[in-house]
């Protein structure tokens, strides 16, 4: 088994990606399918296409926390690749959950390519591959982890945790039906829970109680992390919304569709804040409009209520209080894993 990696970011990248030939290597002889030619091609595309080619901030984070709660010595081969392979199945998860995602958002565009159903030779069989991801989880979990003590818990925690995210998905999607209310329910608690669920468990608290397992902790008495973690979420999640608006499609590698498909996006809950009775009516009637003049009208009347300085504010803020928060915690290495997180996400243009 090869040691683990020290040294610069771009040699943990690529030693983590060495751990994910070997994953879908596994997978694509899996006893339990008697794959062909054809299945296997099929397979071993789409995971190229849709697993690693992110920012892999997620993954990563599982073996940075781990190290980190280690004291920062170096980590064996064996509990390198442990950490790697919980690393990948929340890259999975991640692949799973952004290709449904895509279909639902109507999306054209994600990491710089189409959205894979968008590919004519995919379409909806895309739904099929979200659950063929979903379904390889657990067989890695049962690979690498079965028979160790917290193999239950493991198991239990990418359930719970998928299971609500797929809650906050739901809120996220009903949240736009009701359009002739004109936008009247949309607020900073509404918005905080559709983001809590959809984005901030999987995204964020799921890397850190990885590694919590793996060091053989409770998660139980780590409800304080929990909540610090869920704050980042929801800080993650106004960003996602701020760059769908103000990225750069080249950088962010996808096209915004938060105003088309009339989300309760972090922005739209600002302008309501701060609009007066005029502005609100250019909203009600330009918000979620696939027509690119109306989508140029609510762009200019964020810009008109200096929506880019609320932001900046907001991001300043955030940090500033998720920086007193982890200073808070009594224990040091954990404090370095929570700040190493935020340093992964702060002031991010993608
Ligand atoms: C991010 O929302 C949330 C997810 C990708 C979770 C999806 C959950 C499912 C159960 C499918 P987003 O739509 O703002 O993300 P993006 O901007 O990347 O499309
Ligand atoms: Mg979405
Ligand atoms: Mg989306
Ligand atoms: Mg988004």
């Amino acid at each position: 088994m090869a040691a683990a990696p020290n040294g610069k970011a771009a040699d943990l990248r690529s030693a983590f990606l060495g751990v994910y030939d070997r994953l879908k290597a596994d997978l694509l002889q899996d006893p339990a399918f008697d794959f062909t030619e054809d299945s296997k091609n099929w397979v071993d595309r789409m995971l190229d296409y849709n697993v690693p080619g992110g920012k892999l901030n997620r993954g990563l984070s599982v073996i940075d926390s781990y190290q980190l709660l280690k004291g920062g010595k170096e980590l064996t081969a064996e509990e390198y690749l442990d950490a790697s392979v919980l690393g990948w199945c929340i890259e999975w998860l991640q692949a799973y959950f952004l290709v449904l995602d895509d279909i639902m958002d109507e999306s054209h565009t994600r990491r710089g390519q189409p959205c894979w159903f968008r590919r004519p030779e995919v379409g909806m069989i895309a739904v099929n591959d979200g659950l063929v991801l979903r379904n390889h989880i657990p067989r890695m979990l049962n690979k690498q982890f079965k028979g160790r003590p917290y193999y239950a818990d493991l198991l239990d925690l990418f359930n719970e945790v998928e299971f609500q995210t797929t809650q906050g998905q739901m809120l996220d999607l009903i949240t736009t039906l009701d359009k002739e209310n004109n936008l009247n329910k949309y607020s900073l608690p509404v918005y905080r829970r559709i983001v809590t669920y959809k984005t901030a468990f999987y995204s964020f608290y799921l890397p850190v109680a990885c590694a919590l397992l793996l060091m053989g902790e409770s998660l139980d008495k780590h409800l304080d992390v929990k909540n610090i973690l869920i704050e980042m979420g929801v800080y993650f999640q106004v960003q996602d919304d701020y760059l769908d608006c103000y990225g750069d499609p080249k950088v962010i590698g996808k096209i915004g569709t938060d105003i088309e498909d009339y989300k309760c996006s972090w922005l739209v809950v600002k302008a309501l804040e701060r609009a007066n009775e005029h502005q609100k009516t250019i909203l009600y009637e330009n918000y979620g409009n696939t027509d690119s003049e109306k989508v140029a009208k609510v762009k200019a009347l964020y810009n008109e209520l200096g929506l880019q300085n609320v932001f900046l504010e907001y991001e300043r803020e955030s940090y500033a209080q998720l920086i007193l928060s982890i200073e808070a915690q009594p224990s040091k290495a954990m404090q370095e894993v929570l700040k190493s997180f935020l340093g992964k996400i702060y002031k991010r243009q993608k």
